[in-house]
């Protein structure tokens, strides 16, 4: 057989019809963000939930997931997703407060006893009345919040074990007032860093420690530069699942209906991969060389109340929000 030009061109071009068919950009190509390892839940859900969304709109909506703050610190990603530079991105409520000051309600310490108590809140009223408040700050944010988890502390120096233990403690919080007002009221010595920043500022001790859950406090490695890690819950911290309102409203209706349900179902799924790993993690870290303690907490949460840490923010977030958390919480202030 002989092939000259003509013929090649031919069978290239009948090749290449079908071939770039199958390969089109998708009409709606989004991007999604966030602060955590890829192998965080958070992570591997987001990459399920991405294939779903392009199964079920037929490739018509394609989200590529961003982790490890490979497009920025939390910072960045929150001015890119409010600018459309992302169209995806999940961010704690109490970093959210520096834009929506209610968001970081759900953070108050030793509010929530456990995660039925949180699930209560953040799927029933305070979340609802937090949604709204993000709405109005003109960003679309999905139903279910993401969980981050109960909080501990780790250090490189002593464990925690009363709340005397955190007495001038150079402790890395996340950008938020919430954390700063706390850990201060706690006599702790504050400094809020990106999350992206942690790990080489315990390294190099910028700072002595940290608190995140188990479940980032290992996949994030942690571990290989702290030494005590501290059962300390003083907090419960999530993710609201947040959307740029242009990008969203781009999508025709029935393609919003399809994203934002496997965006939420993701999200349910990705709750109980953090639930059963920060139940289970503390095994596995110990024998990585993190060594445990469980202090109590009510010392904690007295030295909070005497510093006047829930009169203070009570104030700030309103009698309102305050009540819609102590539905749940019980009387805090
Ligand atoms: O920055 C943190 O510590 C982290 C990962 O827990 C949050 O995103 C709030």
């Amino acid at each position: 057989m002989t092939i000259n030009r003509r013929s090649f061109l031919l069978t290239a071009g009948a090749l290449a019809l079908p071939l770039s068919a199958f390969a089109d950009p998708a009409e709606f190509s989004y991007k999604y963000a966030n602060n955590l390892p890829a192998t965080h839940p958070m992570n591997v859900r987001a990459n399920e939930m991405a294939d779903a969304i392009r199964a079920d709109s037929k490739g018509r909506v394609d989200i590529q997931v961003f982790p490890n703050n490979q497009l920025g610190s939390d910072t960045d990603m929150l001015s890119q997703v409010r600018s459309g530079g992302v169209e995806f991105f999940t961010l704690s409520g109490l970093i959210l407060s520096t834009l929506v000051p209610a968001a970081s309600i759900s953070g108050i310490g030793f509010a929530f006893a456990d995660y039925d108590a949180v699930w209560k809140a953040m799927d029933g009223e305070l979340g609802g009345y937090i949604r709204s408040e993000i709405t109005k700050a003109n960003l679309v944010v999905m139903d279910r919040i993401w969980d981050n988890g109960f909080r501990q502390i780790t250090t490189s120096s002593h464990p925690i074990v009363v709340p005397a233990d955190l007495k001038g403690m150079k402790l890395r919080v996340p950008v938020s007032p919430l954390w700063t007002s706390m850990f201060k009221a706690l006599d702790a010595s504050p400094t809020s860093i990106n999350f992206s920043e942690v790990y080489s500022a315990l390294q190099t001790k910028v700072v002595e420690g940290q608190e995140n859950p188990l479940a980032v406090i290992s996949t994030a490695k942690l571990y290989e530069v702290q030494k005590y890690c501290s059962l300390t819950n003083h907090m419960w911290d999530g993710f609201w699942f947040l959307g740029n309102k242009a990008a969203w409203e781009r999508l025709p209706p029935d393609l919003r209906t399809i994203v934002a349900r496997h965006i939420n179902d993701a999200g349910l799924k990705e709750r109980a991969d953090v639930a059963a790993l920060n139940a289970s993690l503390k095994t596995d870290l110990l024998s990585k060389g993190l060594a445990f303690n469980q202090p109590q907490t009510a010392p904690f949460r007295d030295h909070l109340r005497a510093a006047n840490f829930y009169a203070d923010w009570k104030s700030k977030y309103g009698e309102k929000a305050w009540g819609l958390l102590e539905a749940v919480s019980g009387k805090l202030a």
